[in-house]
């Protein structure tokens, strides 16, 4: 087992999965990209929500029942705020906030987000390279009945309800790869590429809409290998079976297949949809058959390693 992995992670799913990878990997192996077009601007604090989720699931931080925050948090501050009659519809904790506070000032200081993300990574004791998709600012938004919609405002602020008819990345194209994205994907020894168990449309959409990302992988040389955010058809958390639904998509894992097309060599799917294996070998992908449930680290870890091995690393 040698060379260097490069994870494309997003959302809670992903995060768990590249905590498993930094668990099987020695640290110089791996790089996590992380899917900055949830990040925003709240309370006059820069929120990067999934490069959080990567953090604290890396860290051994994170809540696993909430599946975004810190463990054992409290929310003093959030009761505070309400006091003062301002905007509490997006939850900060107590521990969470002194993320958002670090980020927010290094970021007005000028320091670019992969630096600030690096400084973070150090300091959490985590030895991996975690890196946001671009230093420049990529914002997801969803089209709803009732016009564009910034992705925060629609995922917590209305719990997903209303139907999503399209979604953009604004500041795409013109996001440039960040240093450490563009280094992973260079390097002589890249061994495979992972896209963790993240919503294809939110979460690994706008990495590949970042300049170069899409080219890359086409290009690429080594394997790039899919775990399927789906089990049974059905999402675990967030918006992606509404999203399938809503697009009239319900063949579950071949619609993961068709969306990543020719980007993915190889589709990781839970052992229980054993059955979706003929259709997605027919279709070109190979398929290896796993437990994608991932409820402890030694979960995650255990995935991980199945990944690896579809990779034959
Ligand atoms: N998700 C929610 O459903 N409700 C929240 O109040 C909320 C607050 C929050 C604060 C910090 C953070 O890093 C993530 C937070 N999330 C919350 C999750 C967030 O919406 C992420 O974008 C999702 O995890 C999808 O990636």
């Amino acid at each position: 087992m040698s060379g260097h992995i490069l994870a494309l992670s997003g959302g809670v799913g992903g995060a768990k999965l590249a905590a498993g990878l930094a668990d099987v990997l020695a640290p110089g192996r791996l790089t996590v990209a992380v899917n900055t077009g949830d990040d925003f601007e709240h309370l006059g604090l820069t929120i990067c929500p999934d490069i959080d989720s990567v953090l604290y699931a890396m860290a051994g931080l994170n809540d696993r029942q909430r599946g975004w925050g810190m463990a054992d948090e409290t929310w003093h501050m959030m009761e505070r705020l309400r006091a003062l009659d301002e905007e509490d519809w997006f939850n900060l904790g107590d521990r969470d906030l002194a993320t958002h506070i670090a980020r927010t000032w290094r970021l007005r200081a000028g320091q670019p987000l992969s630096d600030v993300t690096a400084r973070m990574a150090r300091a959490l004791g985590i030895e991996q390279a975690v890196v946001p998709m671009s230093d420049d600012a990529v914002r997801t938004q969803v089209l709803t009945p009732d016009g564009w919609s910034d992705f925060q405002r629609w995922f917590v602020g209305e719990q997903c309800g209303p139907a999503v008819s399209d979604i953009r990345f604004a500041g795409t194209p013109g996001a440039a790869m960040s240093a450490g994205l563009s280094a992973a994907l260079d390097r002589k020894d890249i061994a495979a590429i992972v896209i963790c168990p993240s919503n294809p449309f939110l979460s690994v959409d706008p990495l590949l809409a970042v300049d170069g990302v899409r080219d890359a992988l086409l290009a690429r040389r080594v394997p790039c290998i899919a775990v399927s955010p789906l089990i049974g058809g059905k999402a675990l958390k967030g918006p992606l079976s509404k999203l399938l639904a809503e697009r009239g998509l319900s063949g579950g894992n071949l619609d993961i297949a068709a969306h990543y097309g020719p980007l993915v060599d190889h589709l990781v799917i839970d052992r229980g949809d054993a059955e979706d294996a003929p259709r997605l070998r027919e279709g070109g992908h190979a398929v290896t058959l796993a437990e994608t449930l991932m409820k402890s680290a030694g979960d995650q870890a255990r995935l991980a390693r199945d990944v690896l091995a579809a990779a034959a690393l």
